[in-house]
């Protein structure tokens, strides 16, 4: 991969916002969110090494910084502490469902980790697709925006204050645009464990499924076709667990997060009774299934998937904390479990929010719709706002540069993520979503050429056409600068 020196000026833009400091460079972008800083030749200054200063701490800019001060403006956000927010609600009522003093409820870890606490702690492959940085945001090499709550995982297995916890955070991924996807979302971690030395007779099994027996009871029938453990798909860890405990950690994970989601569910429905808009859909029952699943952190996995509309939607992936996780945070006696949900996917299921963008305005005929009770009151739209397609096409650079100008986007390096992140950084939330439309390789020069259509529509009010061209203009312009794309 190359760096580019595109000959700007590095500025600096201070950014201030509800208490916290986003000093941040205007940089020369590149596609993958490579720039450098231009050699600055004139020797009037000391050479100065780039660095971001966030909530008063310094972070050292390199090759690997791909975030912008867009992203960096969600920090201050937290949606999950916000009092009446339908993401706090969501945090609130899963929240009793874990009870303190079995568990300590961790709300306001900072969102900047370390790649060793969001990837190698975890035991995520030198490889892993995760990692790469088309899918996270860096601060630099070392350190990122976390891309889910595991990220504290080991560190609070270490600090081994209680035998469950939950965190809830917001997390930040590089993605798609859609109605359901947004580079910030928030996360709940849940995890117990039991330590193999405190438990009665050190029978660990027994005692997992005498607390099994404590757990409320719920009368909804759950598919689960598959069994515990399978050697190639979902194995057992056979250097640490037996069998025996491992039906009785997955029994106790399973029927606590099934309590979760008929307690959610029920609240609902009976929402939807009193507000007397109780369609079919809303009365049917619950469907809910376990899938197998894959993390670097648990074997075996799964993931939990609801009925909604017509379609399986995941809410959240869970299973047994691999132990090597847990030796290599000083408690190698505990096993147990773990989980991560999606809040907002949840609440968009609960309170019938059909765009993700929702839960980031500030409109008070959103705000104004929730509050912290009994009852989940669905959310009843203000307005559907014209959408405006438009759409742009560019080739793909047919080859690598390495000298001069660092152009970077041919076809083996372009990630379509980098194309989000400037439709992103550009139209913020008034684009709903991009597609791509048109994917062709010239039969001749063997260039790729793309089209996408970006669908600007805003949740709030009527965008002016004008304001339409200039945003798309600007999208054109990006493009060309930063990933080097010839437009058509
Ligand atoms: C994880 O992030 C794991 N850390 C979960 C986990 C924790 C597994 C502990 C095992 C033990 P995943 O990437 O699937 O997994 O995300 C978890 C949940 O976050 C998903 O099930 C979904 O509900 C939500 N989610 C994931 N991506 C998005 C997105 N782009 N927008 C909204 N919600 C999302
Ligand atoms: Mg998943």
């Amino acid at each position: 991969m190359k760096l580019a020196a595109t000959g700007r000026a590095v500025r600096f833009a201070w950014i201030k916002r509800s208490g916290i400091d986003l000093r941040c460079k205007t940089r020369n972008w590149i596609g993958g969110g490579q720039y450098q800083r231009r050699n600055q030749s004139t020797n009037q200054h000391a050479p100065r090494i780039p660095a971001l200063e966030i909530d008063g701490k310094s972070y050292t800019e390199d090759g690997w910084t791909n975030v912008s001060p867009s992203i960096l403006s969600y920090l201050p956000r937290k949606l999950h502490l916000q009092p009446s927010h339908p993401v706090s609600i969501t945090r609130q009522v899963i929240e009793s469902n874990f009870p303190s003093p079995t568990y300590t409820h961790y709300n306001d870890l900072h969102p900047i980790v370390t790649v060793a606490e969001n990837f190698d702690s975890l035991g995520f492959p030198k490889d892993h697709p995760g990692r790469s940085r088309t899918d996270t945001y860096y601060i630099n090499r070392d350190t990122v925006l976390r891309t889910h709550t595991s990220a504290h995982e080991a560190q609070i297995f270490r600090d081994n204050k209680s035998e469950g916890y939950t965190i809830s955070a917001d997390v930040y991924r590089r993605d798609a645009i859609d109605r359901s996807h947004y580079p910030v979302f928030h996360q709940m971690e849940g995890a117990r464990m039991w330590d193999r030395r405190k438990v009665p007779g050190g029978d660990v099994a027994r005692a997992i499924w005498t607390d099994f027996e404590r757990l409320p009871k719920h009368g909804l029938s759950i598919e689960d076709a598959n069994p515990t453990t399978h050697p190639e798909r979902n194995p057992l860890q056979a250097e640490h667990h037996s069998p025996g405990e491992v039906e009785a950690i997955a029994a106790h994970l399973k029927k606590s997060l099934e309590g979760v989601v008929v307690g959610l569910f029920s609240r609902a429905q009976k929402a939807a009774v009193a507000a007397g808009h109780a369609d079919a859909a809303a009365l049917e029952p619950l469907k809910v299934r376990w899938i197998e699943a894959y993390f670097p952190f648990t074997s075996p996995s799964w993931e939990l998937e609801v009925l909604w509309q017509g379609d399986w939607l995941e809410l959240l992936g869970c299973g047994v904390t691999k132990q090597d996780v847990l030796i290599n945070a000083g408690v190698p006696d505990q096993i147990g479990w773990a989980f991560g949900v999606g809040l907002e996917r949840v609440a968009m299921l609960l309170f019938s929010i059909p765009d993700i963008r929702l839960f980031w305005s500030k409109d008070p005929r959103f705000l104004d719709q929730f509050s912290v009770g009994e009852n989940i009151n669905a959310f009843v739209p203000f307005s559907k706002y014209p959408e405006c397609y438009k759409d742009v096409s560019f080739w793909l650079r047919s080859s690598s540069s390495s000298a001069g100008g660092g152009m970077r986007s041919n076809a083996q390096d372009f990630h379509e993520n980098d194309v989000m992140e400037i439709v992103r950084d550009v139209g913020s939330d008034l684009v709903e979503d991009v597609r791509l439309v048109d994917d062709f390789v010239h039969p001749v020069s063997r260039r790729k050429s793309l089209c996408y259509r970006i669908n600007y529509r805003s949740l709030e009010r009527t965008l002016r056409n004008e304001e339409v061209n200039q945003m798309h203009e600007s999208v054109r312009k990006h493009l060309v600068e930063r990933l080097g794309v010839e437009l058509r």
